[in-house]
């Protein structure tokens, strides 16, 4: 019998990974999905089986975590030996615009899935991981945070996955069930949500360099993340439940960059070196230089500003983890450093923007016909 696994937020960045790698140990996976009403797949479209097909190992449901019967029905169905719950509003600086949907989505719907799981009776058979996150750290305590670091959330976000947090501990005590926090630190891919800071600059550099925008308006330069691949984090995933005991665990690379070094990084991975001048609102980028002879670029040209539109209310400047328990007890290790992430994600993004710009140029419209 293959084991089934049942994935929320599948059609999201690590949803999308884990799904992949799921699916290549063996497994059958059940995605769930909410109805939109422009398609929403893109990222998992590879996967995708006619489910008319005999053997069909995987299988989406329509669905929301913000919907208990809804989550009762396809867990009953299903009868999951593991769930990944992935499904969040996982942007910080719009759960400021939408609190209490973050709250409950991501904080209520951590424990809608625990208490269907109880009330199913799978509480034996059913393995939960909940997607935490290094936002529960917010300001700082101590550095590098690790299991055992304070938390201190800084956003409806925080706050709603603080709870989140605590519920699958507690269902975990008080029901004896194997639910397990995985504290991830921020992982990117080029599948991470064009909107997030990396992808933001990844795609926006792809853009400059071929001459598609003219510069790049970012928020809080200083503001330092601890960065792994999105690929690598999904490994440590599975292997959290994978373990005889349930536990949370820290998942993170150990090193910290600023979002001025990644801009930097991300300039150069295209040939352009770029250097900052200025202070706080009024800091700007500029070309240095450009050993790249596809692109025509202006030494002195700016191309990047500030914009405080990007600013949220309260920030979360420091974020470092100590990967020491995972590296120990789970054996995990990142495959990819920083400087490999940054490579992968331009690589794609350069990509990307080189053929929407050759369509462009022959005079299609890469538009919808009805905008
Ligand atoms: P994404 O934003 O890429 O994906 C989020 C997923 O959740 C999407 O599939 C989205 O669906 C789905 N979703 C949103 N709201 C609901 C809802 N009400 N009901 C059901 N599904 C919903 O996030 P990531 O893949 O980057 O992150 C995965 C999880 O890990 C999230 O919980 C995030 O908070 C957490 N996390 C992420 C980190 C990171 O650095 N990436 C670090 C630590 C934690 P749709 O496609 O329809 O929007
Ligand atoms: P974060 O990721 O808030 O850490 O949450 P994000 O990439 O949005 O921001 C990282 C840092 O960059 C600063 N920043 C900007 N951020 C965005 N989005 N856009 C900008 O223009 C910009 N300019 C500067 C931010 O202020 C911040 O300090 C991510 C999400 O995936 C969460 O779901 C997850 O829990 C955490 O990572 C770990």
């Amino acid at each position: 019998m293959k084991k089934k696994a049942l994935i929320t937020g599948i059609t999201g960045q690590d949803g999308a990974y884990l799904a992949e790698l799921l699916l290549s140990k063996g497994y059958e996976v059940h995605g769930i999905k909410r109805r939109s009403s422009l398609f929403n797949t893109d990222r998992i479209d590879h996967l995708y089986q006619d489910p008319h097909e005999t053997e069909v190992s995987f299988i989406m449901h329509y669905g929301d975590l913000t919907d208990s019967a809804n989550l009762i029905r396809i867990i009953q169905q299903v009868q999951p030996d593991e769930i990944y719950n992935l499904g969040a509003m996982s942007h910080v600086k719009v759960s400021f615009d939408t609190p209490e949907y973050t709250a409950n989505a991501d904080g209520i719907g951590t424990l809608r899935i625990l208490e269907a799981v109880r009330l199913l009776g799978l509480g034996e058979k059913t393995r939960i991981y909940q997607a935490s996150t290094s936002e529960l750290y917010g300001l700082v305590q101590e550095v590098p945070q690790s299991e055992k670091t304070p938390f201190y959330p800084r956003s409806p976000y925080a706050v709603a996955k603080l709870y989140g947090y605590w519920i699958t501990v507690n269902y975990r005590e008080a029901y004896n069930m194997f639910a397990c926090n995985g504290i991830l630190f921020n992982h990117e891919s080029p599948l991470r949500g064009e909107t997030f800071v990396t992808r933001k600059i990844t795609r926006g550099v792809s853009k400059i360099v071929q001459g598609m925008q003219s510069s790049l308006f970012l928020g809080n330069l200083d503001a330092k993340r601890d960065w792994g691949h999105a690929k690598d984090y999904v490994e440590a995933m599975y292997l959290i439940l994978q373990q005889d005991t349930p536990e949370d665990f820290v998942i993170a690379t150990g090193i910290t960059t600023t979002v001025r070094d990644f801009v930097k990084m991300s300039f150069a991975e295209a040939g352009v070196e770029v250097e900052f001048k200025g202070e706080g609102v009024n800091e700007k980028g500029y070309i240095v230089s450009c050993s790249n002879p596809e692109y025509q670029l202006e030494t002195g040209k700016e191309v990047v500003s500030i914009d405080p539109r990007y600013f949220r209310p309260t920030e979360v400047e420091l974020l470092i983890g100590d990967p020491t328990k995972s590296m120990t007890k789970l054996g995990w290790k990142p495959k990819y450093d920083l400087q490999m992430l940054v490579q992968d994600m331009m690589a794609a993004d350069l990509e990307l923007f080189r053929r929407e710009k050759t369509l462009k140029d022959l005079g299609y419209s890469i538009k919808n016909q009805y905008e």
